[in-house]
């Protein structure tokens, strides 16, 4: 007997509802579920079962594999035009906690990485009202004299929409732009919550949804890759949740250029949403299994320990996920600053325990997940 032929004859012979029953047998059948099937298994499944059936659709996409990758951050500036409710990052220019690194103090950092075996560097900030994309430009020139084979993962589509804007351009030739200079992939963020009146609530001044998904279609019409992330946990409803990685998945179906999902969970402190509270473990774990099970066209679902902790992490490999992101090096505050406490950095041997301590196989990629080593 095979897993899903296992786990059909648990969901047969067990105590689940009926309704739920229905939706696990397509699960392990590998049929797509609805939205509303979604939303049934927030509401109702066992959270033992969800584990089960995300798990198995993960061994199906990436058999015992975890990924993880060798990268650094670089933050430019935590001063932001915006001002998104739950973010305890930005300030506003000359607050004693704001920083705007110069071109050479950025450059500098980098220098650090020369002769490190560093794969990818991460840049993403705050929205900088002087900054733009012949600033940003030069500086991915600048990265790749320094390290010429590293990875360029940058900018949001926000920081994207505020540069291409500014410069009178449009997605195509903006994004294109960026494409000549040296950017390779457009990291998650930004995505926060699509559903528009709750974004409006929380986020009122940042790209539109639908400017979000046009940036990253155009990107994948480009041949960048990008990953999409959500911010739950904090006034979603479940079927908002839902509603999110619908139009996600709409447009993977389109372009197949998503590479990674990633659930983040709302931190509470320091931001002016913090008495919204911070969801639980369990719900954490719902939620990586729910994404995993939906997004049936995302080859991977990261949980990114800097978030979650090493300890939850360690649980998400259970529940679907099958990255954890990298070394990292303490090199973002954007969690920090929102409260997450513990470690800020990894070393290779470190990440490779932590994936081997729930018997999964370390398997370090680069950033387009072509693997390096099977550790
Ligand atoms: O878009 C800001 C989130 C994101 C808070 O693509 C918060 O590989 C929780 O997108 N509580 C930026 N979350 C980080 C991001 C990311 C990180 C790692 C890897 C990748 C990738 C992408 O951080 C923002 C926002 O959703 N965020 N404030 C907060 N208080
Ligand atoms: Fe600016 Fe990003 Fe913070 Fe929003 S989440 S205020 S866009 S730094």
């Amino acid at each position: 007997m095979n897993n899903s032929d296992f786990i059909k004859k648990i969901i047969t012979d067990g105590l689940v509802e009926k309704d739920v029953k229905d939706i696990a047998i397509k699960i392990s059948n590998g049929e797509r579920i609805s939205d509303s099937e979604a939303v049934t298994l927030y509401e109702k499944a066992e959270l033992g079962l969800l584990g089960m059936l995300a798990f198995d659709v993960k061994q199906k996409k990436s058999d015992n594999k975890v990924f993880f990758n060798r990268n650094f951050h670089i933050e430019p500036t935590n001063v932001c035009v915006n001002n998104c409710r739950f973010c305890s990052y930005k300030k506003t220019q000359g607050d004693s906690q704001a920083w705007e690194l110069s071109m050479d103090e950025i450059l500098h950092k980098v220098a650090q990485y020369k002769g490190s075996k560093a794969t990818e560097v991460h840049i993403v900030g705050g929205v900088h009202p002087d900054r733009d994309i012949d600033y940003y430009c030069k500086l991915m020139q600048e990265v790749k004299k320094i390290i010429p084979g590293i990875v360029v993962k940058a900018f949001t589509a926000v920081e994207i929409e505020y540069m291409i804007n500014k410069a009178g351009l449009s997605i195509k030739d903006g994004l294109q732009k960026l494409k000549d200079n040296g950017l390779q992939c457009i990291p998650g963020g930004g995505a926060e919550i699509f559903d528009e009146q709750l974004r409006a609530e929380i986020c009122p001044e940042k790209t539109k949804s639908d400017v979000w998904l046009q940036i990253h279609k155009t990107a994948h019409q480009l041949g960048i890759e990008t990953n999409a992330t959500i911010l739950y946990g904090h006034k979603e409803s479940y079927a908002q949740r839902v509603d999110h990685m619908s139009r996600l998945r709409k447009l993977q179906d389109e372009t197949h250029g998503f590479s990674a999902f990633i659930p983040l969970k709302y931190r509470k402190a320091n931001n002016q949403m913090s008495s919204t509270g911070e969801v639980s473990i369990t719900e954490d774990l719902k939620n990586y299994a729910i994404a995993r099970i939906y997004l049936d066209n995302f080859p991977h679902i990261k949980a990114y320990w800097v978030m979650s902790g090493l300890e939850t992490t360690k649980l998400a490999l259970q529940y679907g996920a099958d990255d954890i992101d990298g070394t990292v090096n303490d090199s973002t505050k954007i969690y920090t600053m929102a409260g997450v406490t513990g470690e800020q950095t990894q070393t290779v041997e470190q990440l490779v325990d932590l994936i081997k301590s729930v018997n999964l196989v370390p398997v370090e990629r680069d950033t387009f997940y072509n693997e390096l080593k099977v550790w």
